[in-house]
Formats: C-alpha cells, sequence, structure tokens
C-alpha cells in the first residue's frame, strides 16, 4: 500500500522537486508541482496506488532520506512549504479552549463566546504564499507584540468548491496583545511577515486515516530545555471540515489549492509568550512534526 504523502524539496539550486515519502526515504518524482499530481490522479479515476504504479518506477527513482531533508541549511537539499499556497484561510474559535483564552484577553467580552455558539463560523484571511514558510524557517513575532503565541492547527487544502486535497500542518502565530487590545486588530494580530508555517508532508485524504481522531501535539524548546507543551485532538473541534468548507466557499470560490487553517485546541497559559530563538515544534497524527525557530522582528 502507498500512502501518498508529498514532500516539496530543494536540492541542487533552487528548483523545487516534489517527492513521496516512503519507509522514512523521499522519492524524487520528477516533478514541480504536487497538486498537478493530486489532480492528474483525480482525473485518471485511478486508486493513488494504481496511478504511481502506473506511472512511476519507485525502485529506479532517486532517494533522500526524509531525515536529511528536513535541516535547517538552505546550501544543502532541504524541505520546501509542502505546497505554494494561492491562498491562507483560518477558522477561529473552533475549540473551547481558544474561546476561553479569546475571551480572556479580549476587550470585547462576549464576542468569542458568541461566536463558539453561532451558525456561522469565524474565518479570516490569514496569508499569502510569501508570508508563509516551510519546515526550519523562521516564524516571526512582530516588532509591536509583546505576547505572541503558536497555534497549531489541522491545515486543510482545497479546490475550487472546498473539495479536500489533502492536509498538512499549520502554525497560524498569533499576536495576542493585538488581537485582545480591540478585535477589529484581528488582521494585523495575524497576518505579517512568516505568519504562518506549512508543512512538513501533505497527506492525501485516503491517506490521513480519521480527521475527526487526529492527536495534534505543541512543544516551545528553549534553550534545550521545553519551556510549553500541550496536546488535543481533532475530535474536540466543534465543527466538522465540511461545514467549516462550506462556509469560507459560499460565494467565494478560492483559487485550486488553498490552505484553510481549522482553528487551534491549544493556547499557552497567560503569561507565556514566544521568544527570540525559541523552537516551535507541532506535531499532528499521519503527517508529523513541523519544526520552526522564531524570530523576533
Ligand atoms: O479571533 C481569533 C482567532 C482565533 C484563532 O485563530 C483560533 O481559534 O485558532
Ligand atoms: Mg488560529
Amino acid at each position: 500500500m502507498v500512502f501518498l504523502k508529498l514532500v516539496r524539496f530543494a536540492s541542487d539550486g533552487s528548483k523545487a522537486c516534489v517527492g513521496i515519502v516512503l519507509d522514512g526515504e523521499v522519492v524524487d518524482l520528477g516533478i514541480g508541482d504536487p497538486i498537478r499530481l493530486i489532480q492528474q490522479i483525480e482525473s485518471s479515476k485511478l486508486s493513488e496506488e494504481e496511478f504511481i504504479s502506473t506511472e512511476y518506477n519507485l525502485t529506479r527513482l532517486r532517494r533522500i532520506k526524509f531525515t536529511e531533508l528536513d535541516n535547517v541549511h538552505p546550501e544543502k537539499p532541504h524541505l520546501l512549504k509542502p505546497i505554494v499556497p494561492a491562498e491562507v484561510w483560518g477558522f477561529g474559535v473552533t475549540y473551547i479552549r481558544s474561546r476561553a483564552a479569546r475571551e480572556t484577553e479580549t476587550s470585547a467580552k462576549g464576542i468569542y463566546d458568541r461566536v463558539y455558539e453561532a451558525e456561522r463560523p469565524e474565518v479570516f484571511f490569514k496569508a499569502s504564499d510569501h508570508r508563509c514558510v516551510g519546515p526550519n524557517q523562521p516564524v516571526c513575532i512582530r516588532e509591536d507584540s509583546h505576547w505572541c503565541v503558536p497555534e497549531p492547527e489541522l491545515a486543510v487544502i482545497v479546490g475550487v468548491r472546498g473539495q479536500v486535497l489533502g492536509f498538512t500542518a499549520g502554525n497560524d502565530m498569533s499576536a495576542r496583545d493585538i488581537e485582545g487590545e480591540n478585535p477589529l486588530y484581528l488582521p494585523q494580530a495575524k497576518i505579517y511577515e512568516n505568519c504562518c508555517s506549512l508543512g512538513p508532508v501533505l497527506v492525501t485524504p485516503p491517506s490521513i486515516g480519521n480527521v475527526r481522531n487526529l492527536s495534534i501535539r505543541l512543544s516551545v524548546m528553549r534553550g534545550g530545555r521545553i519551556a510549553f507543551e500541550g496536546t488535543t485532538n481533532t475530535g474536540a473541534m466543534k465543527r466538522t471540515i465540511p461545514e467549516l468548507l462550506n462556509f469560507l466557499t459560499r460565494n467565494n470560490p478560492v483559487p485550486y489549492g488553498s490552505v484553510c487553517l481549522t482553528g487551534t485546541g491549544i493556547v499557552p497559559p497567560d503569561d507565556f509568550s514566544l521568544r527570540d530563538g525559541d523552537l516551535v515544534e507541532i506535531s499532528i497524527d499521519n503527517i508529523g512534526t513541523l519544526r520552526n525557530p522564531v524570530k523576533q522582528l
């Protein structure tokens, strides 16, 4: 059985290569765009496994160890974002922990309680490709924020009508002081340089398993020690993915290969803020671990 986990990586110069992850190795498929591959599989009407074995002789292709690519040296072959997202959207207050944390920080008491209970979810524009980073690249703290946290979220890669093309892990970096001061400041709390990371792999729907039961873990390392760690499970999400995608794409066709972050169920305690030099690690079942150092702008 071939589990379709795809990565993009840079080797020989700046050209992006797409590889399939098999037994701890990345097999270079000799193509550049994973979304195009997913489209081809979709229109072939073959199963993923049949398509891959018909089109590629995996035993003959170049292989690189996954751990070799998951590194911080830009001059060596290294992982890139698993897709180049045309748009990234974020859902909010989809877990009870996010509702509680937001109600504590906000000057507009009650709004997060209301949105958690409402039929219509909160969805906001999060990022364009140039604000997103891949594995091992720095995520940033805004210069004018003193209370910044990572938000580990299941990320869904979608087509124009909201059809699910795949999954990856995402970090919705958030300035809690800015969003807490006034909810109208949300875009400034959420959208800035290196405010979002994605990776390490793109997993297709048949390979992800039960999306309602994926464990999500966050740890923040500081000076070699754990400064914060927490866990949740997608089973604790109040809304379903089809429900979220239905709202996202109502009179709003999104470009093929857009990314949708499904909200955080882990928020560190109120006295915790990220610092320059921290290392954020987000792990999701069947996706793996997305690691990013933190940089204070
Ligand atoms: O309005 C606040 C943003 C909420 C959010 O990003 C989340 O719950 O993940
Ligand atoms: Mg979020």
